[in-house]
């Protein structure tokens, strides 16, 4: 057996951080621990579910530390852990049907229409599987993401525990558990690496022989493990969905041990009296699915042992090295602090994480806590979405069932673009990447789904997709038949070049964007009051209203977010075509249509409309806020350029009130935000940040929120409204709009939704779209300086509280802002 050299005392002295601390002024250590307040989630206990525990990722591989002192779980991911397989769901036939639901829905016979739409319009196949909470993807050819399995320790040391502490350091990826036992420190460090691939755990003590314990690991299903010298193997395949076999994967442990004894015993490996112990864990699947990802493996067992006998080779600390480093590339592209400047407030933000969730829900002041869950957002996204990985799914790569929620899908109605909406705003484009690719990916079987759907050439996907390239409807018409779900992923494609301005990019994503226009223009309808434009049917997503005949229903033409989204598409379409000088005839049809389509409206009571009639609403508090989709992400209403469609907007939110799922108050405090209203965008996130679920006892199923590891509680757990939080915080700081391609300046607004909770900050890192990097410092609710710096050079009109500032950006050449620069005759506004 090889050995490691013992180099326990430096993770023993992450221990106490105190005793390291203890050198440093008080000053320091001051800074320190504010720095950590933001970048750290730490508890005095361990955790005793998912929903406790701290998660690990790399973009592939997850691992979720809850810390247990004497039984430990560890919760094992791999993202490619989808059962199914290609469906059969377009119905062939489907287009001949469109004339006469399109009748239907002239007539106002709405509901008569929605019941063609379910006989004839949805999927073929079962969809994402009828089932409770969304859908059973385990058994139909849908499929769902499912658990890897589990690791269990059972640790050998008994007695009372003090000093315990379990932590993840935001900005090393790493998280640490230790305590003292009997008069032993114990440590264990948890990380998961991206450049060799594997997880990685120590265990430290400071008596020698003090660590003792036995592993195994399990799943719910379909597996089998065994100890295949000297490794533990868990190995099994999922189900096709289709009475076949899927997806086969294999996961692997490898203790090494300095002093004591390794031992096998049964289905488990035991460590006995050992002075320092490293587990590697590996795993990998034969996934060979539509969606793409660079990791091909063909035989999972082999690879598991390849990639845990290369990382053997290098010291521990070579390891944990190579995996800071690597992530730190990513975390230290944006930072962000901010503070109230009251020392009592910086103090209260050292304690733990769930007590600071407590305390913000009593109206407690802690500004610190919305800097780590911006953090947190960056974190999340760095550790499920890779360049070369599977997109993040809606719990970005950790779930702990078999069946999770809404199996875990792509939903396009607005989950899995939330997830993304952060990726550019804070440097991390290339994370965007995978998304873009599954984009692509979904052409072939969204253009079958054109030719049944529509009889059209082009493609299009409608509310759910898997890596499979599900791009039919859903099963049932009154969520699955939102037709713009393409739409919406093409915004995705063409932000990426409103950031970036790649030229070769672009010509990668121009093909896909003309695609989906191609469809979206040819099969439109005329409605018959206006002469408008409009899609047709769709709903307005999973919202329903009263139509004239009394009856509730959601099936519809025209509905105001479809009109936003093809309205942006076309004119995406529009400027790429003219960037790439290619399809002229083709940018000047979609601009004819562009034209005539349905335009926003203004309800008689001062709200936007969400229909194109002032329907009855069943529901006037709907989670989904789809009409003010042209307020964000896409900027056709703003506060400067259409102040009475941000007015009626506005009225559409108040309306709407202040709660909803957790990814609704997430949308929510980005709406605020593009309504410069920094207060209530903070109390949304207030209610985002409300502690929920197990957390405090209750029920799942009972409040929107955050659970204790600050995973976001729609409930259940999903990853958007942590990402979309993210996404808001970005947006109240700096707001960017570029819709000229060559000579029109980008619009940079600073600061325009800072509330008063936040009076002092520094951010550095966001990025506006043109390719501009911006860094500011606020004080006293007030910019201090702001740096810009464009990647290739730009014209750009800098707006701070109402002033405007043009400047022509020399590219690399910062240029330094102070609130001076805005000041309007001589005085500062
Ligand atoms: C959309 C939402 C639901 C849920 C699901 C995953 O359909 O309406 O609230 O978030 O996605």
């Amino acid at each position: 057996m090889k050995t490691q050299t013992a180099t326990n005392c430096v993770i023993l002295g992450l221990i106490g951080a105190g005793s390291v601390a203890a050198q440093e002024s008080s000053d320091e250590r001051r800074a320190q621990q504010f720095k950590d307040s933001q970048n750290r989630l730490w508890y005095e206990a361990p955790g005793t579910q998912f929903m406790h525990g701290l998660p690990l990722g790399n973009g592939r591989l997850g691992m979720t530390i809850t810390g247990g002192v004497h039984s430990e779980r560890i919760l094992l991911n791999e993202e490619s852990m989808w059962n199914g397989s290609a469906a059969d769901d377009n119905r062939e036939d489907a287009h001949k049907n469109l004339p006469e639901i399109r009748k239907l829905l002239i007539e106002g016979q709405n509901a008569e229409a929605q019941a063609l739409v379910m006989d004839t319009f949805i999927c073929k196949g079962k969809g994402s599987g009828h089932g409770p909470g969304g859908g059973r993807g385990s058994n139909v050819p849908f499929g769902c993401y499912q658990v890897l399995g589990n690791m269990h320790l059972t640790h050998g040391g008994q007695g009372a525990v003090t000093e315990y502490r379990r932590d993840l350091d935001l900005s090393k990826a790493l998280a640490t558990v230790s305590y003292r036992q009997n008069g032993t420190l114990f440590a264990r460090e948890y990380f998961v690496s991206a450049p060799d691939q594997l997880g990685v755990i120590r265990l430290v003590a400071d008596k020698a022989g003090a660590i003792t314990f036995s592993l195994r690991m399990d799943r719910i299903m379909a597996f089998s493990t065994k100890v295949v010298k000297p490794d533990l193997l868990m190995k099994g395949s999922l189900n096709d969905g289709k009475g076949g076999t899927g997806t086969s994967y294999s996961a692997r442990v490898r203790i090494v041990n300095t002093g004591g004894k390794l031992e096998a015993k049964g289905e488990s490996l035991q460590v006995i009296a050992a002075d320092e112990v490293l587990i590697y864990f590996s795993a990998e699947t034969d996934y060979h699915g539509n969606a793409p990802r660079d990791r091909i493996v063909t035989n999972p067992e082999a690879t598991t042992a390849e990639v845990i006998s290369a990382a053997q080779k290098l010291p521990f600390d070579k390891l944990l090295n190579r995996h800071t480093s690597e992530h730190a590339q990513w975390y230290n592209r944006c930072s962000l602090s901010i503070s109230d400047g009251k020392a009592e407030t910086e103090k209260s933000s050292n304690r733990p994480t769930d007590q600071r969730l407590l305390s913000l829900k009593e109206g407690g002041a802690d500004p610190a806590l919305a800097a780590l869950y911006f953090n947190y957002g960056r974190y999340l996204l760095i550790a499920s979405s890779r360049p070369g990985t599977l997109p993040a799914n809606l719990q970005g790569i950790w779930a702990e069932n078999i069946n999770p929620p809404w199996n875990c899908d792509y939903h396009l109605n607005i989950n899995v673009q939330m997830n993304y909406w952060l990726s550019e705003l804070v440097g991390l484009g290339e994370c965007h990447m995978p998304l873009l690719k599954l984009v692509k990916s979904l052409q072939e079987s969204g253009a079958e789904t054109a030719k049944a759907y529509y009889n059209s050439e082009g493609w299009l996907a409608y509310v759910i997709t898997n890596p499979w390239g599900y791009t039919a409807p859903g099963e049932h018409a009154g969520w699955g038949s939102t037709s713009t779900g393409a739409a919406w992923l093409c915004d995705h494609l063409w932000e990426r070049y409103a950031f970036t301005r790649d030229v070769d990019y672009l010509k990668w994503a121009y093909p896909i964007m003309k695609g989906a226009a191609t469809l979206y223009s040819n099969v439109l309808m005329e409605e018959p009051k206006n002469g408008w434009l409009v899609t047709g049917p769709s709903t307005s997503p999973e919202n329903g209203f009263i139509d004239g005949n009394g009856d509730r229903v959601s099936v519809c033409f025209g509905p105001t977010m479809d009109m936003q989204l093809l309205r942006e598409l076309f004119g995406n379409c529009i400027q790429a075509a003219k960037v790439l000088g290619q399809d002229q005839e083709f940018a000047r049809k979609l601009s004819d249509i562009r034209c005539r389509l349905a335009p926003n409206q203004i309800g008689s009571d001062g709200r936007l409309m969400e229909w194109l009639e002032e329907y009855r609403e069943p529901d006037p508090t709907h989670r989904h806020v789809s009409h003010l989709y042209g307020l964000h992400p896409f900027d056709e209403i703003s506060v400067d350029g259409t102040p009475a469609l941000a007015d009626a907007a506005r009225k559409s939110l108040e309306k709407r009130g202040d709660k909803g799922t957790g990814w609704s108050l997430a949308w929510k405090v980005n709406f605020w935000a593009r309504l410069h209203d920094g207060n209530r965008a903070e109390k949304l996130l207030r209610n985002l940040l409300k502690p929920t679920g197990a957390f405090v006892g209750k029920h799942m199923g009972e409040r929107a929120g955050t659970y204790l590891n600050l995973f976001c509680a729609h409930p259940p757990f999903q990853i958007d409204g942590n990402l979309g939080g993210a996404s808001g915080i970005a947006e109240m700081l700096l707001q960017s709009r570029w819709s000229g391609v060559k000579t029109e300046a980008a619009t940079i607004l600073l600061l325009p939704a800072l509330p008063d909770a936040w009076p002092e900050g520094e951010v550095h890192g966001l990025r506006a779209r043109k390719g501009i990097s911006v860094e500011m410092r606020w004080k006293a609710g007030r910019l201090q300086e702001a740096k810009l710096l464009s990647d290739k050079g730009a014209t750009v009109n800098v707006i701070y509280a109402g002033h405007a500032r043009p400047l022509v950006l020399k590219a690399g050449v910062a240029a330094t802002l102070s609130a001076g620069s805005f000041e309007v005759n001589g005085k500062e506004q």
